[in-house]
């Protein structure tokens, strides 16, 4: 049904954008100065992302609903809505559901990959291999070697993502069992929706079904954050050479290993329970500011403060907290993070620095997840991927359906700047 649904929209798509770019091609929406050309092209306008945007003064809107009006739903709602710009009826929810079910087997060579890789190897670089591995499964690179039209690109993008996406529960849990020796593998259960298998697979006990419940909204919050982060951005890259879904999702998920982007929430908790550590339980306010302050003093971020868009508190950290407050309230490290909440943002506005003193994602994602026992930080980027690919894998059948072109930003060098600046006007 999704992708009947997608037959009746694309042409739309494809008419309105020709129009858009046949009659306004020439209307300039940004302009570039030194600045932004050294300082990682911050606020230039130059790409587009349908499946959500994210308004500094908001934060995350999917297809014109701000996330803070998604949290009841499914990651596979989520999915449909970020692909077709719609939610789905029953209809089409419970026909995605039975296809990503059909789809979840992962293939027996990726475990074996998965074995032989050293033991100490971090999970997200055996999540990214797994998914690298199955290349050889693409639909879209047979067909591209048969001999496929250009409009028709989008179908097989949008086979191979249903296929990746299907598996990542599964290989995510896998590599959480083996890679942390948890057991042995726990199969998928027929019927329960896609974030409740994830949380089943990984084995975690959950006699309230709440950890199930944080895993379904841990998979709506991170699913997509307009196309310009390093991770979309990455995989949009790869995917505009026509590189198959296989290579550029892992590509993208190469981006989401780093410290300044996915890699953040297994840095946050470090930090909350560094503090926890030192004061032997939550400390006083007084303490914290100065534990924080002697964090900066020491040339280090504040992980899951600051943000490269935002200039507001997360809407995604909202629905953390208030999801925390509803099931953990007296939780030591939930009651720090909150606490962190009141006197960090402080202490950055008075640093001055930091564009965004408050919190990202990331700053309240950790303290649920060590509640429930999930105690690996270093497993914690895989959550995020499994989530990501969601966003990731939409942008890139979006892209295919009004056929986006290989992106080529042009570049330039030092000496060529030194030569504007000679030359500008007095
Ligand atoms: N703690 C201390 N300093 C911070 C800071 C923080 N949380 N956030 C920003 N700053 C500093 C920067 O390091 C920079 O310092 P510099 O001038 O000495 O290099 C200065 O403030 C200006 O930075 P900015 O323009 O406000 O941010 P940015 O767009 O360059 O970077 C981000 C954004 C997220 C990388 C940065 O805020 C940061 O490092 N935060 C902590 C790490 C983190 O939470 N990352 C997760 C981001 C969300 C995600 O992708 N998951």
């Amino acid at each position: 049904m999704l992708k009947q649904r997608l037959e009746a929209l694309i042409p739309q798509w494809r008419e309105e954008i020709g129009k858009i770019n046949k009659e306004n091609g020439n209307l300039q929406i940004s302009t570039v100065n030194i600045g932004q050309a050294y300082g990682g092209m911050r606020g230039v306008n130059g790409m587009i992302c349908d499946t959500s945007e994210v308004p500094p003064d908001k934060g995350l809107i999917i297809r014109g609903i701000p996330v803070a009006e998604l949290t009841e739903k499914l990651p596979e709602e989520v999915f449909y809505l970020l692909v077709t710009g719609e939610l789905p009826d029953a209809k089409a929810l419970k026909a995605l559901q039975k296809d990503l079910e059909a789809r979840s087997k992962v293939p027996a060579y990726v475990w074996k990959v998965l074995a032989a890789m050293p033991k100490d190897s971090h999970p997200m670089a055996m999540f990214d291999t797994a998914v690298l591995v199955m290349e050889k499964e693409s639909k879209f690179r047979a067909m591209y070697d048969k001999g496929m039209k250009k409009s028709d690109y989008w179908i097989p993008t949008l086979e191979d993502s249903l296929d990746i996406i299907a598996k990542l529960p599964a290989i995510g849990a896998g590599i959480y069992r083996m890679r942390f020796k948890k057991g042995n593998k726990i199969p998928s259960k027929k019927g329960l929706d896609w974030a409740a298998n994830y949380a089943k697979m990984m084995g975690i006990a959950d006699k309230t079904g709440n950890f199930a419940a944080l895993m379904r909204l841990y998979m709506v919050l991170h699913s997509d954050h307009e196309g310009g982060n390093v991770s979309a951005h990455t995989c949009h890259c790869v995917g505009s050479a026509l590189s198959d879904p296989y290579y550029a999702v892992s590509a993208g998920l190469n981006g989401l290993a780093g410290p300044l982007h996915g890699l953040a929430n297994q840095e946050c908790l470090g930090w909350l329970l560094m503090v926890l550590e030192q004061f032997k339980g939550v400390p006083s306010p007084e303490d914290l500011r100065k534990f924080s302050w002697d964090t900066l003093n020491s040339g280090k971020v504040i992980p899951g403060y600051g943000h490269a868009v935002l200039r507001i508190t997360d809407p995604r950290f909202d629905a953390f907290r208030a999801f925390g407050r509803k099931t953990m309230p007296e939780d030591p490290v939930f009651k720090l993070m909150d606490m962190v909440f009141e006197i960090v943002p402080k202490v950055l506005v008075e640093q001055g620095k930091a564009k965004d003193p408050w919190p990202n994602v990331d700053a309240a994602s950790g303290a649920l997840l060590y509640h429930f026992g999930l105690k690996e930080f270093s497993y914690y980027t895989v959550l995020f991927s499994i989530s990501r690919a969601m966003g990731m894998c939409s942008q890139l059948i979006v892209n295919r359906a009004i056929g986006t072109p290989i992106e080529r930003p042009k570049s330039v060098t030092t000496a060529w700047i030194k030569k504007q600046i000679a030359n500008k006007p007095m």
